[in-house]
């Protein structure tokens, strides 16, 4: 801990967001210090440390942009895995010295507005307390995890544990019988190394879900030189991409061109790896739902190529979709299909055989009974908005983040919320998160947030608040964009919808990185319209 406990700003959260915010503000002047609940810097990368957890964007851009760092640190892997990305943060925490503002193992426990001195009164579990002028909370889509309420889960006796629970010493697998529930990116990544050690591995599905190939690739000497060339390039291409990736959506219609031009493409972008049969294809598969059927195909096409067994083929990849293509965020795999060509391994759709309750010794659905050694819930989030409404933190009149939003999410460009003065958020709500690469959000969204800090200070102004009238603004673009999409259409964590009882809304900004820049840009020419400062 610093050495006095009164800051300008207390950020919350040391992943990718938080930590450039760290930087940042140290950089323009501001006393600052960084909040974070586990044992190091990498926010999700500290959590998840299950078998195979990966990151599921390429390294060349899943990297801060800055060269004093990227200059200096080689890549193993196309796509990471989390011990790379928790020594990638050690090595920008030394680089950086950042160690010196942050206080680990220290989660925010209670925050108030005090509104006689506009300041945050801080408390964290350690039990110290603290001041600070602005709160900057970046805790990330994914810090609260979801674990279904199954009957009987306290009578097992096994190892049950959620995928970013995940014991920091490790699990054996080895000789072990295992359950996965959940087939998400989590899921599937569980799953790939579990078929490879296990004594037998039970998959249970609820909704099929539309993996795209990795394409991982051992990276050398030779690919981190080549890729130092091309870096300076890609990194400036992500503020012109929707997803703040480094390639963009085709600007064509998928409905314009010949099946012939349309499968060639479709060949391309699945070749190339990763998102690109994603974020890289025709612009109205997420508008247009002829098109997106076409994607739909092309995709059951080549995935039922690499499945032995009609039945499973049909389980996997079904001849109807549950939903339009990739309007739930696909998942990369690597050997994922094939690991139902294995004697170990076996697949439970939950449509036909629910899960009824679990006993002292496994699972029983409505047809059978299994024994395991070990149950991994891989069932997600409560996305977006659950690692802010987690945190004790009440408004200027005593009501919960969770009270404000319960009948739907209301912010200011997905940065402020109104009776939360001084308070602001990366990575969070109605801001582009979800839809977005981590770093690129953290950088691009974050200077946001620095600018308009620095236009308060510079005014010397001491407090502000976001305008209710401009939340709704706000909150109607949202809807307006996601209604002319084929989103609302999935029960996504993107729409809230993975969890029960949460409202069903679009809780990400939908319309791209580039829009949303524009918006923030004519906001700040406007004096920061919709940002009340006094
Ligand atoms: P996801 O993508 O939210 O996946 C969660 C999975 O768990 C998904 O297959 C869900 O099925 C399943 N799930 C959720 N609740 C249940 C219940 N009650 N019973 C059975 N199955 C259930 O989380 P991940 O951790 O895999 O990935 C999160 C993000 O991290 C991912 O998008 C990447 O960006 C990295 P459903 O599809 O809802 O039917």
């Amino acid at each position: 801990m610093a050495e006095s406990n009164e800051f300008d700003v207390v950020i919350v959260g040391a992943g990718f967001s938080g930590v450039y915010q760290l930087i940042r503000l140290r950089e323009e002047g501001f006393k600052v210090h960084l909040l974070e609940a586990s044992g190091g810097l990498g926010g999700i990368w500290q959590w998840n440390c299950y078998p195979g957890a990966r990151v599921d964007t390429h390294c060349e851009i899943y990297q801060f942009s800055r060269k004093e760092l990227w200059a200096g640190w080689r890549w193993t892997e196309r796509f990471p895995g989390w011990s790379e990305m928790r020594a990638y943060f050690d090595y920008v925490g030394k680089k950086m010295d950042l160690l010196k503002d942050v206080s680990l193992n220290c989660r925010l426990s209670k925050a108030r507005y005090n509104e006689n001195t506009d300041n945050w009164e801080l408390e964290v579990d350690t039990g110290s307390k603290m001041s600070a002028k602005f709160i900057v909370i970046c805790t990330g889509f994914a810090s609260k995890p979801y674990i279904p309420k199954l009957d009987g889960m306290e009578l097992f006796e096994g190892d049950a544990h959620h995928t970013a629970l995940w014991p920091q010493d490790g699990l054996d697998l080895k000789e072990k019988r295992v359950a996965v529930i959940g087939t998400g990116a989590s899921g599937i990544q569980v799953a790939q190394e579990a078929a490879l050690v296990s004594k037998h591995l039970t998959v249970f599905q609820r909704t099929p879900n539309m993996y795209l190939p990795m394409g991982q690739k051992d990276y050398g000497p030779k690919e981190n030189e080549r890729m130092k060339e091309e870096l300076p390039g890609r990194f400036k291409r992500r503020g012109e991409c929707f997803g703040g990736f480094d390639f963009d959506f085709i600007p064509t219609s998928g409905a314009d061109v010949s099946d012939v031009e349309r499968e060639e493409t479709y060949e391309k972008l699945w070749q190339a790896g990763g998102f690109n049969f994603w974020l890289g294809t025709y612009h109205d598969v997420f508008t247009d739902e002829k098109v997106n059927r076409t994607a739909y195909e092309f995709w059951k096409k080549k995935t039922r190529e690499r499945i032995k067994d009609k039945d499973l083929a049909q389980k996997l990849a079904p001849s109807e979709p549950p939903h339009p293509y990739a309007v739930k965020r696909p998942s990369l795999e690597q050997w994922y299909f094939d690991i139902f060509n294995y004697e170990n391994t076996e697949l439970v759709s939950l449509r036909d055989e629910p899960i009824v309750k679990m006993t002292k010794s496994g699972i029983v659905t409505s047809e059978r009974e299994y024994e395991f050694d070990m149950v991994v819930f891989a069932t997600g989030f409560d996305a977006v908005t659950g690692g802010l409404t987690n945190i004790d933190i009440t408004d200027t009149d005593g009501n919960t983040l969770g009270e404000r939003w319960s009948d739907g999410v209301r912010t200011h460009l997905g940065l402020a919320t109104s009776k939360f003065p001084n308070m602001l958020m990366g990575y969070g709500p109605q801001a582009p998160t979800g839809f977005c690469n981590g770093p690129s959000s953290a950088e691009y969204q974050g200077e946001c947030i620095i600018e308009l800090l620095l236009y308060i200070r510079d005014k010397k102004f001491s407090r502000f608040e976001t305008e209710e009238s401009f939340e709704n603004i706000w909150r109607e673009k949202i809807v307006e964009i996601a209604d002319q999409t084929l989103f609302p259409k999935a029960d996504s964590w993107y729409m809230g919808a993975n969890i029960p009882g949460k409202k069903k809304e679009m809780l990400m900004y939908p319309g791209g990185l580039p829009k949303y820049l524009e918006e923030f840009r004519q906001c700040a020419a406007h004096q920061f319209e919709g940002f009340k400062c006094s």
